[in-house]
């Protein structure tokens, strides 16, 4: 799909602005998670030896390939493969034997919580760094219980968890560790690459990550023992032919989604290239807007630069995140409130709730937007991006005048006290 900014668009006044009539800056939508897609021939190449072998499923060989690879790229001696980074988490889970309740941050996509809930256990949240927007060691120790088996933290955006912070608590109350790290592939804390830390590690390779399988997840770890573990339990708990052990589910990869994800990896310094470069090119030009302010990815560690996560402060900006979003929406540019409102705000963990028990979560939880990046959103797009987001705090006041009382039309819910 060829998408283009309007040459001729200026987006200088505040009828320049397609939500008061001006002309959309982008004739197609741009998006938050458009799929990177690597080489094409390469992919078809590999599809035919799929279909040549008629091996498509259960340990293929484009899967054990995938799983050696991931394997290499984060450091350790185990991948193992799933069809996605919601079931990686929950074999994790289970392979580790957690129970009771697990601390984990409410400000994460909710698959985090969900894979919990769904084996009996109760996530609880903590409050997470307003720094890092990862879970914060000095909020954990009040909420162990004679019930916490866990902690899961979540390496938010590719920004890895202060892992030595919460090693010593998990250490000090005998509890497990590990991580979600869906966003951190070949990421690195102090010079380690993540996949390394805790007893496991989950990624994710949905279509929407920068690696990806279409859909697909991997838990990687050192321990033989666990890794073990999670192959009997990724395939119901086989054995052998005739021989379940114990009680597994099906969370197997296919030799379609390890073909995607193989072509993929081979675009790996590609991808990262094209992410950086759309991220310092954000940067550069959001360096003078009133009231946002860019996550920045530590220049020392290896980041992949997947998301490009802006916090709005409304009383500089003079217009708040959702007024924001709903000006990018009319131009064509369908930015993201992830991870709104934060999973104690959803189905079904709402109830289980103390108003204000989670200050940091609320506020990021208000203030964030993420905007569209990946190999489908060039320079000039940023920059048109960029552009409406400077016209918009330019005009902040006349805008915000004009928007009170009329219905926001892309943003439905907004977030109401506990
Ligand atoms: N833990 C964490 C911390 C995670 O972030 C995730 C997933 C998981 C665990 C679970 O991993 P998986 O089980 O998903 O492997 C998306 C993804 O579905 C989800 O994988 C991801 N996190 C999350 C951050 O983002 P949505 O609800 O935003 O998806 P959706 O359909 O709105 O798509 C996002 C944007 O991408 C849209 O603008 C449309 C565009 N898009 C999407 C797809 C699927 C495309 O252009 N092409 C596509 O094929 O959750």
């Amino acid at each position: 799909m060829k998408r283009t900014v309007h040459p001729l668009i200026s987006k200088q006044l505040p009828e320049d602005l397609a939500w008061f009539g001006g002309r959309a800056a982008f004739e197609q939508p741009l998006h938050v998670g458009r799929p990177n897609v690597g080489d094409r021939r390469r992919l078809h190449e590999r599809l035919d030896d799929v279909l040549d072998r008629r091996w498509l499923t259960n340990d293929g060989p484009c899967v054990r390939e995938f799983e050696s690879r991931i394997a290499q790229l984060a450091g350790v001696s185990h991948c193992v493969a799933t069809c996605n980074g919601t079931l990686a988490l929950q074999i994790a889970i289970r392979a580790l034997e957690l129970k009771g309740e697990v601390i984990i941050p409410s400000y994460t996509f909710i698959a985090t919580a969900h894979a919990l809930k769904w084996q009996g256990i109760t996530p609880v949240f903590g409050d997470v760094d307003p720094a890092t927007h990862n879970l914060d060691p000095l909020q954990i120790e009040p909420l162990i219980t004679a019930q916490t088996t866990a902690i899961i933290g979540v390496h938010l955006w590719g920004r890895p968890c202060d892992v030595e912070g919460l090693q010593a608590i998990a250490e000090r109350h005998g509890l497990a560790l590990a991580f979600d790290a869906s966003h951190a592939l070949g990421c690195s804390w102090r010079g380690t690459t993540v996949g390394c830390f805790g007893r496991a590690e989950v990624f994710s390779f949905h279509a929407t990550k920068f690696i990806n399988a279409g859909e697909g997840g991997a838990v990687v770890t050192n321990d033989d023992a666990l890794a073990a573990r999670l192959r009997l339990v990724r395939n119901f708990g086989f054995a052998g032919y005739d021989r379940v052990v114990e009680l597994g589910t099906n969370a197997k990869m296919g030799e379609l989604s390890a073909a995607m994800g193989l072509t993929s990896l081979e675009s790996y310094d590609q991808f990262v290239e094209h992410n950086r470069s759309n991220y310092d090119r954000y940067r550069e030009a959001l360096a003078g807007i009133a009231g946002l302010s860019l996550a920045v990815y530590d220049d020392r560690e290896r980041s992949n630069y997947q998301y490009v996560v802006v916090e709005v402060e409304a009383s500089q900006a003079g217009l708040n995140r959702d007024q924001l979003i709903e000006l990018l929406w009319a131009e064509n540019v369908l930015a993201r409130r992830y991870f709104y409102p934060g999973c104690h705000r959803m189905e079904p963990y709402r109830a289980l709730q103390i108003p204000n028990q989670l200050p940091a979560t609320e506020a990021l939880a208000a203030r964030v937007l993420l905007l569209p990046t990946g190999c489908a959103v060039n320079s000039e797009e940023v920059d048109g991006v960029c552009a409406v987001l400077r016209c918009a705090v330019a005009h902040a006041p006349i805008l915000a005048r004009r928007m009170v009382g009329r219905p926001l039309r892309h943003v439905t819910d907004v977030m109401s006290p506990m």
